[in-house]
């Protein structure tokens, strides 16, 4: 399996409820290497770019009005397969078919505020920690 980085976040409900510690203890648990972390207020272009791929959805106004609500942790991962992997830890987008012992599974029950991000694909995951992290920012 390839070693991979991802681009992870911790959306504005999840530290709002105080989850951080959690979500970052079961990333480290997992054996995941954190090689970019910050809290972050993201500007309200960057939130449009992000999701882009959904700026012609109904819910787009309202995903970039919540995404930028608060502070949000960012974080780069690297691992095998972590691209996947995070998505698998974080469960499904909606938090109705998210499993029991996935973050959202466990957490979350919105769709809306459905509490980490994880880029989808390689692709993805390479221009998102571009947006979201400067390359000095990341550990080698
Ligand atoms: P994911 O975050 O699992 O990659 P996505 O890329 O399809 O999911 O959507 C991005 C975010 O947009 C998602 O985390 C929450 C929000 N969203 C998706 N579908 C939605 C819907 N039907 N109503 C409201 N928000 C939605
Ligand atoms: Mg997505």
């Amino acid at each position: 399996m390839p070693t991979e980085r991802t681009f992870a976040m911790i959306k504005p409900d999840g530290v709002r409820r105080g989850l951080t510690a959690e979500i970052l203890r079961r990333i480290e648990l997992k054996g995941y290497r954190t090689v970019g972390l910050k809290l972050y207020q993201i500007p309200r272009e960057t939130a449009e770019s992000h999701y882009g791929e959904h700026s012609a959805k109904p819910f787009f106004g309202e995903l970039v009005d919540f995404i930028t609500s608060g502070p949000v942790v960012a974080i780069a991962l690297e691992g095998e397969n972590a691209i996947a992997g995070w998505r698998s830890m974080m469960g499904a987008t909606n938090p109705a078919n998210a499993a029991p012992g996935t973050i959202r599974g466990d957490f979350a029950t919105s769709v809306g505020e459905n509490v980490t991000h994880g880029s989808d694909s390689p692709e993805s995951a390479q221009r998102e920690l571009a947006l979201f992290f400067a390359e000095g920012e990341l550990l080698k």
